[in-house]
């Protein structure tokens, strides 16, 4: 049987990135691969590699399950659950830190952007993060892993650990394939379209989009977004980044190629327009998305959901965890 899997750290509220490059694709992916089991999981034990605020982090998980659910997930289809939940992952973790070198880890994009931005207090955890997200992955015989292009080299590592580990002990592990998305792997800033749209990195709420946003600010949001000089519409990523952006977003939200929309707006003279239309789609999709989950948050369902899903990814993860130990000599008893 396949299996898919894939983390959302809950450090930020959602962004109109997280939606296009990660739940967007759940959401199509459920309904594309029938023979696939899911397990999608809040990344609460991620959030933690850098300091949360206690009060905000426990709400948070909950609103981001609400919020994949609401965005399409269902949970009928999918073991949505909390990582912290299942213990396995804390311990698999710390194997794969076992199985890892120091200076794979120090290699680590993500690490050493991430460093950069922190004086001091750099956690432990902040290098060995790759190390649990692998356990996350090969805890499960993941063969399908849908992320962003910004994890793609944490998938390499983990397939790197889960061949070492399998030649140094024996066939344990299924070596994992990442799952990237053609359109909008990356959604930019709005304000600096050279960055990718992120919740924790950008100093200005112009810069990115929030699935929480109120729908008049969205709309503003789009409409300030930075643009070129030209007036012509059409993707270029190079000399054109800002419209470039907002063609992809448009394609995403509305399944029209980009080719189809530029063949739409070939006879405009200005950006207004493409981008009033675009401030209307975003926040159209947005506003059905909150309807949704503001019914889920405000009911008992969200919880009995995660501790289904919790119990499930158990059951799999402690089977699994047993043959890890087994082979590494640390089961005391058969
Ligand atoms: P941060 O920017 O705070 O470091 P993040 O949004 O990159 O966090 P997650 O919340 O864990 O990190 O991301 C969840 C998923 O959303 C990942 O698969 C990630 O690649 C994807 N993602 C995040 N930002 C974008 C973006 N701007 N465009 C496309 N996909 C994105
Ligand atoms: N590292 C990822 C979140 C994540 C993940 C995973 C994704 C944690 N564990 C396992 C896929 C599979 C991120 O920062 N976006």
């Amino acid at each position: 049987m396949n299996r898919l899997v894939s983390g959302i750290k809950p450090t930020g509220e959602l962004t109109l990135g997280n939606y296009i490059g990660a739940i967007k694709q759940f959401v199509q992916l459920q309904n594309e691969l029938p023979d696939t089991e899911f397990f999608i999981f809040i990344a609460d034990l991620h959030a933690i590699t850098t300091p949360q605020d206690k009060q905000l982090l426990k709400s948070r998980i909950k609103e981001i399950a609400a919020f994949y659910i609401a965005c399409g997930l269902d949970p009928n289809r999918v073991n949505l659950f909390v990582q912290s939940e299942v213990m396995e992952h804390a311990l698999l973790g710390y194997i794969m830190e076992s199985t890892a070198y120091i200076g794979e880890m120090e290699r680590m994009i993500q690490f050493k952007e991430k460093r950069r931005n922190q004086e001091q207090g750099v956690r432990t955890s902040l290098l060995t993060y790759p190390a649990l997200m692998a356990a996350d992955i090969l805890l499960y015989d993941a063969n399908i892993v849908p992320v962003g292009e910004d994890q793609v080299q944490h998938l390499e590592l983990t397939q790197t650990l889960a061949e070492r580990f399998n030649s140094q002990y024996g066939d344990t592990f299924v070596v994992p394939k990442p799952y990237i998305t053609k359109v909008g792997a990356k959604i930019k800033d709005l304000q600096d379209p050279t960055k990718k749209m992120s919740k924790s990195n950008d100093l200005s709420v112009k810069s990115y989009i929030l699935l929480s946003d109120n729908l008049n600010q969205i709309k503003n949001k789009i409409k300030s977004a930075v643009t070129d000089s030209d007036t012509s519409i059409y993707f270029d990523e190079v000399n054109k980044p800002g419209i470039s952006n907002l063609l992809t977003i448009y394609s995403a939200l509305t399944n029209l190629s980009i080719e189809e929309i530029v063949e739409k707006y070939k006879n405009e003279t200005s950006y207004a327009g493409f981008k009033i239309d675009l401030a209307e789609i975003v926040a159209s999709h947005i506003g059905n998305i909150q309807t949704k989950y503001n019914e889920l948050i405000a009911s008992n369902t969200l919880d009995e959901i995660l501790d289904q899903g919790a119990m499930k990814a158990k059951m799999f993860a402690s089977r699994k965890m047993a043959k890890v130990l087994n082979k590494i000599g640390l089961k005391r008893k058969k």
